[in-house]
């Protein structure tokens, strides 16, 4: 048993880590299905790497096993010492020619991709969007900028063009991660902006993660982007522009809701406008996927959330029992019909995790 379990032991650690792994491959958050222009670069990249790997590994392990099998002690040629080579030339060219040329292969596409991600050069043109992120414990900013519009958790783009985000954090290191479309790039306090640019090729709603560790609920800082044709779009723009965002909600609980809210919330949250306050710009609210970037946008989850953030999203900063239960049922009311705009994403949108 022993021996038969030692023999298998990594091959039951490999297999069993594969089919973890392979949970990994998400839709529409996984880097290796790209849907966008950075992030098939990358993916490019990647290919090349593991075949330039792959290449090396067969070479050498055919060395390997012709050398172990041709040079091996045999039966009556035990004192037989194969003959000794000192030097050789053509050998130590091929040896040094041949990793040069391999490295040139990776080199070459990694440093054009890194200046291709980097460029900025259509940033500021006419009709080219850049939207200011900014990240927060545990929670992302998005101003429109020269829109006069904010979202949070949730960012809206247009397909088929670039999309320049200028990033930075409000208190500590984050990093904006969205890999079926792009890269990731780290948002830092301060006065550093970061700048990298999004482009999706396809409708849908994306997936993106913090990936710089940021606080007890970093794995909770989870975001969308939600990718529309530019027409749709434009009308978005349109819907969030025309909110306004004193009107008066249809049911007196709802009517209800906005005092207890304008009362209790409006310190830290904004409706209408672009502003970031201590809590997130909540406009679109009813229009969201999530609710603080994690939980279905059920009334349920909404009114556990505004009665205890705290044991939702550990060390978040919004205080627990500003209201009573029964107030959060009206505040949940009047925030849940915040729906703004119809604009949505065509396709099914991914499943639950
Ligand atoms: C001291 C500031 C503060 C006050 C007061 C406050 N909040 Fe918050 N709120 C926050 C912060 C910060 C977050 C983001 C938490 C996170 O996701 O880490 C938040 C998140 C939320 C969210 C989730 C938003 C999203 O983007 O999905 C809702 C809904 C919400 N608050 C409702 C309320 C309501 C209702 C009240 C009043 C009863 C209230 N908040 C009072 C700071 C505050
Ligand atoms: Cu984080």
């Amino acid at each position: 048993m022993r021996g038969w379990m030692g023999k298998f032991r990594s091959l039951f650690l490999f297999s069993t880590l594969a089919l973890i792994l392979s949970g990994c491959g998400e839709e529409n958050l996984s880097a290796l299905k790209p849907k966008g222009y950075s992030a098939e670069l990358l993916l490019d990249l990647m290919l090349i790497s593991i075949a330039i790997m792959i290449f090396v590994f067969v070479i050498v392990m055919a060395i390997y096993v012709y050398v172990l099998v041709r040079y091996r002690k045999k039966k009556g040629q035990e004192d037989i010492i194969p003959k000794q080579t000192e030097g050789n030339k053509a050998l130590e060219v091929i040896w040094t020619v041949i990793p040069i040329i391999l490295l040139l292969v990776l080199a070459v596409p990694t440093v054009q991709a890194t200046f291709d991600l980097a460029d900025q050069s259509t940033q500021g043109d006419e009709g080219v969007l850049t939207v200011e992120v900014t990240g927060n414990q545990y929670w992302w900013h998005f101003n429109y900028r020269g829109e006069e519009i904010a979202t949070s958790q949730e960012l809206y783009i247009p397909t088929g063009e670039r999309v320049y985000l200028d990033m930075k954090a409000s208190d500590v290191l984050h990093s904006f991660w969205l890999p079926a479309i792009a890269g990731k790039m780290d948002t830092l306090p301060g006065e550093n902006i970061n700048t990298m640019y999004l482009e999706a090729y396809e409708e849908g709603v994306y997936w993106g993660h913090c990936t710089e560790l940021c606080g007890p609920s970093h794995s909770l800082m989870d975001f969308r982007v939600i990718a529309v044709s530019p027409e749709k779009y434009d009308q978005w723009l349109e819907d969030m522009k025309n909110v306004d965002p004193e009107a008066q909600p249809e049911t007196t609980t709802a009517q209800e809701g906005q005092e207890l809210f304008n009362n209790n919330c409006m310190s830290c949250h904004a409706i209408g406008g672009a502003s970031m306050g201590v809590g997130p710009n909540l406009t679109n609210f009813g229009n969201r996927e999530k609710i603080a970037g994690i939980l279905d946008p059920t009334k349920e989850n909404l009114v556990d959330w505004i009665v205890h953030p705290d044991e939702i999203k550990p060390g978040n900063k919004m205080p627990a029992n500003i209201v009573e239960p029964e107030e959060a049922e009206k505040i949940a009311d009047y925030l849940l019909q915040l729906e703004h705009s119809s604009v949505g994403v065509d396709a099914p949108t991914q499943t639950e995790e």
